[in-house]
């Protein structure tokens, strides 16, 4: 399997996000990306190519022109300020203040385009971020093109962005890029499975009216777990779209006994639809010393997963998310590859 992957990632590197309480250093860091990329090697997984550049129109297709806009020039109206540190939002028109404005001024804009405040926004995020979805948008060409499958190396992650919010590390979404491009290049089903440990509420937000793209999620119960307003398995999708989302929220302390039933439930579910290929949303924050996370897997399920997926027979594009337990993130992430591997 080839990866794809661009060292501009390292442009996007926040100082702090709000967390407990306190601003602490990022748990989103570049090293992650880093040591997956040194995984990849070491086991020799395939070759690595950087990304070809896509411009902001497949980006567009899933995103609101006003976001895409904001975090364009997000970073030049905050430095316009006098500010020179990271932009942080702190204000959100939650239940009770108005949600049909935009602000003009740029505090106001973070806080309208965003979900938390765990998203920075510095001097490079813009770069980052769209060489991110670049990344994505070539590993979905090559599956377009008859690939069996590629791994779109993605930092920053993307699966908490929906189509007008930031949040939870993520700008853009890149699964969703990525599934709506193979959409758009001949796939009439897209299948996404999403085995982060958070909810991917962006993802299911952008598809969630939609039965041509199938949106299912593993992950922590979002009553006891960010992002707390999204996942609950009473979301099925709405309008022509009704049946076309499924979550499995899982309780704080699950391990493969509880997760591997769930995820054999996931891929029955995929197999139902007959996609034509599928977008693996890949977090690895399941792991029992992540942390910021409270489920128990273990080193050897990762394989595990990677052999579920397998299983499917389907094209496959895995794209990178989470996962914070940075000195085993890449063999985490890779074993789920090499497991699908030797699962074929
Ligand atoms: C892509 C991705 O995995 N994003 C995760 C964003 C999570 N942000 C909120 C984390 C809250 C963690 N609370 C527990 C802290 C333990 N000290
Ligand atoms: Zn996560």
């Amino acid at each position: 399997m080839n990866t794809i992957y661009s060292h501009l990632h390292h442009r996007h590197h926040g100082n702090a996000e709000l967390i407990d309480g306190k601003l602490l250093p990022c748990f989103e860091m570049p090293r992650r990306a880093e040591m997956v990329l040194a995984r990849v090697r070491e086991v020799g997984l395939g070759d690595v190519a950087a990304p070809d550049a896509f411009g902001l129109d497949p980006i567009r297709r899933v995103h609101d022109d006003g976001f895409v806009d904001f975090l364009a020039t997000a970073w030049a109206e905050w430095t316009a300020e006098g500010r020179t540190h990271d932009a942080l939002p702190l204000v959100w028109p939650v239940r009770s203040l108005r949600g049909d404005r935009v602000p003009e001024y740029i505090d106001g804009k973070l806080g309208y385009y965003s979900l938390d405040a765990g998203v920075p926004i510095t001097a490079g995020t813009w770069e980052a971020i769209t060489t991110s979805a670049d990344v994505a948008l070539t590993g979905a060409r090559v599956i377009a093109d008859g690939a069996a499958s590629a791994f779109a190396l993605c930092r920053p992650p993307g699966h908490h962005a929906a189509s007008a919010a930031m949040g939870g590390y993520c700008y853009l979404n890149n699964a969703a890029i990525a599934a709506q491009y193979l959409r758009d290049h001949g796939c009439a089903r897209v299948a996404i499975l999403d085995v982060d440990y958070h909810h991917g509420n962006g993802t299911q937000e952008i598809f969630y009216q939609r039965r041509d793209v199938l949106f299912l999620s593993l992950h922590a119960d979002p009553r006891v777990e960010y992002p707390y307003f999204l996942g609950y398995a009473d979301e099925l999708g709405a309008g022509p779209g009704f049946g076309f989302t499924r979550n499995y929220p899982l309780p704080h302390g699950t391990t493969w006994d509880e997760y591997g039933p769930a995820l054999a439930d996931a891929c029955d579910q995929v197999r139902a639809f007959r996609p034509e290929t599928l977008v693996v949303s890949l977090g690895v924050d399941t792991y029992e010393h992540d942390p910021i996370s409270k489920f128990r897997l273990r080193a050897d399920d990762f394989p595990r997963i990677g052999a579920h997926i397998a299983a499917l027979d389907l094209p496959t594009l895995f794209v990178m998310e989470g996962g914070y337990a940075v000195e085993d993130i890449g063999v985490n992430a890779v074993s789920v590859l090499t497991g699908f591997e030797q699962g074929r």
